[in-house]
């Protein structure tokens, strides 16, 4: 009977123009006659939204009816960059809305770029997340993403006078892409006390008391699957005073302001992202923001699974959680808190549910990364889970005594609790004791924390606790979406799209590499990305920089151990060796452009000192008359996702240069080869698969290997150490104030130079350039250059969050995707 009721989603140019009319006129109460470009991307995104709001609900209440396990996947960071364009890929209907725009008098790329990125993360875990949802919808699995609502995402960056300024990001003025849901609310407490007493039975209770309380407030974000119309759900926790608005109490007696301050005080838990990527701080508001989300999530997934009346025992049947490295791990107490405080569960009934429920990834080895929490700052904040903290470490330490009795200082060396000044707990060993699998992102990775961070759990629980899944990207964004034409041009040869369903097929394109037709089209499409980016440069930065020169991409997080300044002293030798040269000798060099983009952390002061560097050295060689076209240096403001959409197409050459055995992954690199661009690189995270797949001859790899990285590091401080003759002919010039104010970098090269070297720059320096001598070999054989550029995107098949999202499903979360039902 409600069949009748259920509105048709357009068909036709018509009907869109239809919809997005009446949207504009009714749903944002506009009138036509001043409707500019953002009205249109406004009435075209609840016209399609519209679409998705139909998936969504079918696909939520098929779960509810065949109740199969469900993927629940915690993250502190989703960048998701802008929804319109994958809602229209996902939906399937760009084209018509593409002509009922035209209609309008709008071009479509123009409406796309009216959207405010959705950037609630730092870099790449949060767009592994991202990722990850796309391929779980586009898979079919019943998968649910768990998040914060952050009010302000990570901020926009701008450059002044080539310092980095940070703006925030208010990002929800207009976000058709939410709906909130005031009635799902979970009250969530901190502080407070324990009360323990015996019960009839004579058996020992606890409960938390007399804490204060700040709701959770669901906001739902629909994941529309690509070819599929799976659209799973992202639900996103935002923070509200318990009483409502305000406490009425405090306001009918004349504490107005106290009121208000204590609901601005709730409202500061989801208010803003830390900006800090790969390092940890022990700030309260962080912890608290941990468990707000934490515990919102969990009695969410526990509400769901008491409404099927199944027992205990089944709830690892029904229930997976991944922990997106240790950010999440409060949930592992908070779960057996549940069972045992709350639902009356036996200790180690309880225990073994939590185990087998939880999955745990970690992204990162250095060790200024590794969460840790002071044992005061968890007591006050949270004292029943410090306690069932410390019982879950004493059942570990009992178990591990029973088993290696001779070893008395594996103990400390593995308590969940490190016994210092204050004592802190270590989230990593809880997170890891609290799983039943773990897994690092690349091969390398995976390897490294089993002889390193996790090493002597390696030997309490046995090597098949760990596994390795490398990471992947969504061919869907990071290939069609960017890249429509180089997508196209490989469907013409593929007979269609499949490849963007299944990506190994990619391989079927080894068989055109020597059509010309198929090359020139290729090269072409290449430079007319380099093209649009050359135009967005021009636009941004007012510098014009030409096309046909090599482009040479780094672009990521700044950060010591990514060694932005590698690249940038290399950039200055670069130029040294062109000033020194007779003018007839530099017609013989390839033109360069070479890119930087990335945010600093704002209290991270080296990498701020990067970047200004990279800002000075460009305003020196982009405005000398000697270098001309032949080197360029662009610092792109504000790197984020929409624009490593226009920039990863566009690389001949992009730089994934970490110190080996630093770099978890990385995904960028996934992007650029994807899109045809070479890559320079170490022997570093998933770098070292990418080699593997398409094959030695198609990178640059250059400098040392992560196992000789730690004698690198003791000789340096303990050796006789030499600085690279070249890197100091470079520490020299920036001495010399050629780029501006020498003290300004004097910290920069002291790290180099007098204190050990800790990212290995001088080791690493001559290699680095000589192999950038080789890419300018290679760049000037077009033809073999290209061959390279296509033999590599055939054999990136493996690289596909589809891949990595099945190897999660089959070897950690035990599940199965759930077919959507047919019409
Ligand atoms: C922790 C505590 C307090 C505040 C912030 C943090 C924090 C925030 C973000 C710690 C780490 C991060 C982000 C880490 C990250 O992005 N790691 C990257 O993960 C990618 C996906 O697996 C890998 O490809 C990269 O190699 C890895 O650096």
């Amino acid at each position: 009977a409600w069949k009748k009721f259920t509105p048709k989603p357009f068909t036709t140019k018509e009907e869109f123009g239809k919809e997005t009319v009446r949207h504009i006129e009714t749903t944002l109460a506009r009138s036509l006659w001043n409707c500019d470009e953002g009205a249109a991307y406004s009435g075209t995104a609840l016209a399609f939204r519209d679409r998705l709001i139909l998936d969504w609900n079918k696909t939520q209440q098929n779960q509810t009816f065949t109740d199969p396990k469900r993927i629940y996947y915690l993250s502190l960071e989703f960048l998701m960059g802008r929804a319109l364009d994958n809602a229209m890929l996902n939906v399937g209907a760009k084209d018509i809305a593409r002509e009922g725009l035209a209609d309008l008098g709008f071009r479509m790329e123009d409406i796309i770029k009216q959207e405010h990125d959705a950037a609630l993360g730092n870099g790449g875990l949060g767009r592994l997340a991202a990722c990850f949802l796309d391929s779980m919808a586009s898979l079919n699995y019943p998968a649910w993403g768990y998040g914060l609502r952050y009010r302000y995402g990570i901020f926009k960056q701008e450059i002044v006078d080539g310092y980095q300024v940070e703006v925030p990001d208010y990002w929800l003025d207009f976000n058709p892409w939410e709906f909130p849901r005031h009635d799902i609310t979970v009250n969530i407490q901190f502080y407070g006390s324990v009360r323990k007493w015996q019960d009839e039975d004579g058996k020992q209770q606890s409960a938390w008391e007399n804490g204060e309380i700040v709701q959770a407030v669901a906001y739902d974000v629909p994941i529309p699957g690509f070819s599929t119309s799976t659209t799973n759900n992202l639900r996103l926790w935002s923070s509200k005073a318990s009483g409502g608005e305000f406490d009425f109490q405090k306001f009918n007696s004349g504490e107005y302001e106290s009121s208000v301050a204590d609901q601005q005080r709730a409202e500061t838990i989801s208010a803003v992202l830390y900006p800090n990527d790969n390092l940890e701080r022990g700030k309260e508001l962080r912890l608290k923001q941990q468990y707000f989300w934490c515990a919102a999530s969990l009695f969410d997934i526990v509400r769901r699974f008491k409404k099927t009346k199944r027992s205990w025992a089944d709830f690892p049947n029904q229930v997976a959680i991944q922990l997106n490295d240790t950010h999440p791990t409060l949930a592992i107490p908070e779960l057996q808190r549940i069972l045992v405080d709350i639902e009356g569960l036996d200790w180690d009934e309880a225990w073994s549910i939590v185990t087998k429920t939880f999955g745990y990834t970690n992204h990162t080895v250095l060790p200024e990364a590794l969460e840790k929490w002071s044992v005061p700052l968890m007591q006050w904040l949270l004292p029943r889970h410090l306690q069932i903290i410390y019982d879950i470490n004493l059942h570990f330490l009992q178990f591990v005594e029973r088993n290696f009795p001779k070893d008395r200082d594996l103990l400390g060396r593995v308590s969940i609790i490190e016994e210092s000044q204050p004592k802190m707990v270590r989230m990593a060993y809880l997170a890891l004791i609290g799983s039943h699998k773990v897994n690092g992102v690349a091969e390398l990775h995976s390897d490294l924390i089993k002889t390193t961070i996790f090493r002597d759990f390696v030997s309490i629980y046995g090597p098949d606790k760990f596994t390795n899944v490398t990471n992947g990207i969504t061919p869907r964004r990071w290939l069609h979406q960017a890249n429509p034409r180089l997508s196209d041009l490989i469907a013409s040869k593929l007979g269609g799209h499949d490849f963007l369903k299944d990506l190994t097929i990619l391989h079927k394109l080894e068989q055109y590499v020597d059509d010309k037709d198929f090359r020139k089209e290729w090269q072409e499409i290449k430079h007319a990305n380099k093209v649009r980016l050359a135009k967005h440069i021009k636009e941004t930065q007012g510098i014009s920089v030409n096309p046909s020169a090599l482009f040479d991409i780094q672009v990521k997080r700044i950060h010591e151990y990514k060694r932005q300044q590698l690249n940038i002293f290399g950039v200055i030798h670069r130029y040294l060796q062109l000033k020194s040269m007779a003018p007839e000798e530099r017609k013989k060099l390839v033109p360069r452009v070479v890119i930087f983009g990335g945010k600093a952390a704002p209290g991270y002061w080296m990498a701020k000192t990067v970047i200004h560097l990279i800002n000075k050295v460009g305003g020196v060689i982009n405005n000398d008359k000697d270098v001309g076209d032949l080197l360029k240096v662009i610092f792109l403001e504000d790197y984020n996702v929409s624009k490593a959409e226009i920039i990863c197409p566009a690389s001949d050459i992009s730089e994934h240069i970490s110190t080996a055995g630093t770099e978890a992954s990385g995904t960028s690199n996934m992007k650029f080869v994807l899109n045809g661009g070479l890559i320079i690189g170490t022997c570093d995270g998933a770098n070292i698969e990418i080699t593997r797949e398409i094959g030695e001859s198609n990178i640059f790899l250059f400098g040392n290997l992560a196992e000789d990285v730690e004698d690198l590091r003791h000789s340096h401080l303990y050796g006789d150490y030499q600085l690279d003759p070249a890197l100091n002919k470079v520490f020299d010039e920036i001495k010399k104030g050629t780029f501006g104010d020498a003290g300004a970098f004097t910290a920069l090269i002291n790290g180099i130079v007098e204190h050990g070297d800790y990212y290995l720059v001088s080791d690493d320096f001559a290699s680095y350039c000589k192999t950038h001598e080789l890419i300018d070999e290679a760049y000037k054989n077009q033809e073999e250059w290209l061959t390279k550029s296509i033999t590599s995107v055939a054999r990136m098949g493996f690289f596909s969050s589809d891949r990595c999202i099945d190897e999660y499903a089959e070897t950690i979360w035990n599940i199965e995707p759930l077919m959507p039902e047919k019409e």
